[in-house]
């Protein structure tokens, strides 16, 4: 998703509007400021957002559909623009901190004062610059490519395929640290833009970027970030028996001298650039006696499920469950596929253009079981944008960001073998003897994303408050990627090195912890929309396909986008007003069991 490029506009209206709304919206000195001078304020405000929001959203999707350095300037001017405005706007907004306001005015104050998440300082030359090197950051991975020799290069999806099945630890490895040279240009770079958007939050009253990052979550931002580690606790036992079996999988497969058992696990060797999901590799750990025999990737092609095919299926899930389709601009709009000619950011987006129903998906599909779960997550962003977009334009948000990225996962989570087998892609169901490699499956894509959801973030955390100085960046990485997920670089690292920058959301200032809120949502959700749907099987085998119930009582938390705190939307769909890693757990207790077994001979941790 791309929230942060919601609110924008174009250069000609930039003086006249700045102007305007330097001179409306700030109360004439020496009068006490009240209510109505709020309202009049927040009511202006939007106005402004709502027409600059459209051209923003326009100048970024052509820069994203066409990198160029030209797109990147009228990119990166149209940002500052929007920054500045907005800054302008979230620094006014304090003349109202000591007015009594109504919660819903109260509300959409904050929401002005936290709306950016790379604030400018407010000094043209600065914050021309912080646009200008964001544009640039950008596209640096963008366009970045591993080429051995100038004609031989190869993509990021080239690698992200490759890597996903090859089975060859050299190749892996050249593959992994290849694709880490595009990232250490942007070392200066991403430390020049700490600096100066630290100075902006600082400016607007927070201690730096990530302490306002933190302030968005309807508490206080230390206690949402204690909240984060209570659930990991939740979570860390079956993380540890996961990564322990992993290990001693990965350790048959490639012998211990290279998979060391006492040792954090080689990044290259878990299916994925980043060893962020693992079930790639599910052929490597899958149970004995326990392979539920399908794998969606072949079933896709078996089936001739080309990239738009591909779509539409996910599209019908949610009209099944009673969502409206989507419109037709959505099919002649959307990028679904890369283009041979030129550069675009492929990493997969959902947007929409007007705040209405301009909704549109970029993203270079491959024809995998995995970019069809990616189909579904983004297709997830669609149906809420267009689900709150009759809210005043403070509240067209999720009920906080985890929850945007929830919803398609949710749906995806329906995609079970009794799903496939209803809409014609499997012929039979595996009984339930072979539950456990499907949980299995599942478990490593999900369970072992956790530890690296939460980590990307404690990172530039301490990035931005300066405990991690640019001279520690890689080291501090490292540090943390063996604190939390035990993994290890494959070969040695050092600080010419930007490992954080190979990955999409470090170098696209999109913060990560939203991930970590979703893939504990998702277990919430499908728990309870299964049971709206009177689901009488296991939770694992549970499809809310079909169900106008299920699909009523979702859609009614989509519609109250952020115009209440997100402990309401929860409890909306789930009775509760805590986050909880209670569903996961329930979700994956046979197969604790089954690795609790696996594991009683082995030495697990690192
Ligand atoms: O970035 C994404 C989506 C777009 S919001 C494709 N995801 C994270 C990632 O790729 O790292 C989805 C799951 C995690
Ligand atoms: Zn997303």
């Amino acid at each position: 998703m791309k929230p942060q490029f919601k609110l924008s506009f174009g250069a000609l209206i930039v003086a006249s509007t700045l102007a305007l709304t330097a001179c409306n919206n700030t109360a004439p000195k020496n009068k006490q400021v009240t209510e109505q001078d709020a309202e009049l304020f927040l009511a202006q405000s939007e106005k402004t957002l709502v027409d600059l929001s459209e051209r923003s959203g326009r100048a970024e999707w052509i820069y994203a559909n066409f990198v160029t350095e030209d797109t990147a300037s009228l990119a990166a001017d149209v940002n500052r623009e929007q920054t500045d405005i907005i800054v302008k706007l979230a620094s006014d907004a304090a003349q109202f901190d000591n007015v009594k306001l109504s919660d819903d005015n109260r509300r959409k104050m904050n929401k002005l004062k936290l709306n950016l998440t790379l604030p400018a300082p407010q000094d043209p030359e600065k914050s021309r610059k912080l646009a200008a090197l964001k544009a640039e950051l950008d596209g640096l991975y963008a366009k970045g490519a591993y080429c051995k020799t100038p004609d031989e290069c190869l993509s990021l999806g080239d690698m992200t395929s490759k890597m996903a099945s090859s089975r060859n630890y050299e190749e892996l490895l050249d593959l992994w640290q290849g694709w880490r040279q595009v990232s250490q240009p942007m070392r200066p770079l991403y430390a020049q833009q700490i600096t100066l958007t630290n100075e902006g939050a600082n400016q607007l009253g927070y201690a730096d970027t990530g302490a306002m990052w933190r302030s968005k979550y309807d508490m206080p931002a230390d206690d949402f970030a204690t909240e984060l580690d209570r659930i990991w606790g939740q979570v860390k036992p079956l993380y540890n028996a996961l990564h322990c079996h992993v290990r001693a999988k990965l350790g048959e497969k490639y012998g211990e001298d290279k998979v060391p058992q006492n040792q954090p696990i080689p990044a290259h060797l878990l299916g994925n650039m980043w060893a962020q999901t693992w079930g790639n590799i599910y052929d490597v750990v899958a149970p004995e006696n326990a392979d539920p025999g399908y794998d969606v990737t072949k079933l896709l092609a078996k089936h001739n499920y080309d990239e738009l095919k591909m779509v539409q299926g996910a599209e019908t899930f949610f009209t099944s469950m009673g969502f409206e389709k989507l419109p037709d601009t959505f099919w002649t709009r959307s990028l679904f596929t890369k283009p041979k000619d030129r550069d675009v950011q492929c990493h997969a987006s959902a947007w929409n253009l007007d705040n209405k129903d301009d909704l549109r998906i970029k993203m270079c599909i491959q024809r995998t079981g995995e970019e069809f779960s990616v189909i579904h997550h983004e297709l997830g962003h669609n149906f809420y944008q267009r689900a709150y977009n009759t809210l005043p334009y403070y509240y067209q948000e999720s009920a906080n960001d985890g929850f945007h990225e929830a919803i398609g996962d949710t749906i995806a989570l329906s995609v079970t073998p009794g799903y496939l087998k209803e809409i014609g892609l499997l012929e039979q169901v595996p009984d339930e003897s072979k539950d456990i490699g499907l949980l299995m499956k599942m478990a490593l894509d999900k369970v072992a994303f956790i530890p690296f959801s939460l980590l990307v973030d404690q990172w530039r955390w301490q990035v931005f408050s300066g405990e991690i100085s640019p001279e520690q960046y890689n080291q501090a990485w490292w540090d943390l990627r063996k604190k939390y997920q035990g993994v290890q670089a494959p070969i040695a690292r050092n600080e010419t090195h930007f490992d954080p920058g190979a990955k999409y959301h470090v170098p696209g200032n999109v913060p990560y912890t939203r991930y970590f809120l979703a893939h504990i949502l998702q277990f919430e959700f499908h728990r309870s929309l299964c049971e709206i749907a009177g689901n009488k099987e296991s939770i694992h085998r549970c499809s809310v396909y079909n169900s106008k119930e299920a699909g009523k009582r979702l859609n009614t938390m989509l519609e109250m986008g952020s115009s209440r705190p997100w402990q309401e939307a929860l409890e909306s769909v789930t009775g509760s007003k805590q986050m909880d890693a209670t569903a996961m757990l329930d979700y994956f207790a046979p197969l604790q069991t089954y690795l609790d077994e696996q594991n009683k001979d082995r030495q697990c941790g690192w």
